[in-house]
């Protein structure tokens, strides 16, 4: 018996990975550190003057500033538990809205908080004041976990 399990594991071994089962995943804790960014705000007006145009009534940032959550996608793998450190350094206020979860991130602020990613899916995260709609968000990829997580691609 311990001979053929021996030579099983030989055989095996000798596989290409492609061929061999993937092994099960052990869900494991992530730091992940998201920053809002400004990218064109009123303040760059100075800067780039084709901005005093684009905020202007009817311009095309009218009532809007652009930001960004850096990085924009976070992919895990599902039963990962997030150790989740929103930054945002700048003195405009902002949050960070995700399923399960609603933060404020005042100015010139640190917020750190934990997230367990349970089901796999894509969830958009974002920044719930209108001024910054649509353009500051994000997305969390929760990919399924388990045996049949990593696949090989089709030839
Ligand atoms: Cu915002």
């Amino acid at each position: 018996m311990h001979r053929s399990f021996a030579l099983l594991a030989m055989v095996v071994a000798a596989l290409p990975a492609a061929c061999r089962p993937a092994p099960s995943y052990v869900p494991r804790t992530r730091d992940v550190v998201i920053t809002a960014v400004p990218l064109l705000t009123k303040e760059m007006q100075a800067i780039y003057p084709f901005l005093e145009q684009d905020f202007a009534p009817g311009g095309v940032l009218d009532g809007k500033e652009v930001y960004a959550f850096v990085p924009g996608t976070v992919t895990v793998m599902a039963g990962d538990t997030l150790r989740l450190m929103l930054l945002n350094p700048e003195d405009d206020a902002h949050t960070f809205v995700m399923a399960g979860l609603a933060l404020a991130l005042p100015g010139q602020s640190r917020t750190d908080t934990t997230y367990v990613a349970r089901t796999p899916g894509i969830y958009p995260f974002f920044c719930s004041l209108p001024a910054h709609a649509p353009m500051m968000h994000g997305e969390l990829v929760v990919l399924r976990a388990g045996r049949r997580a990593v696949r090989q691609p089709a030839r």
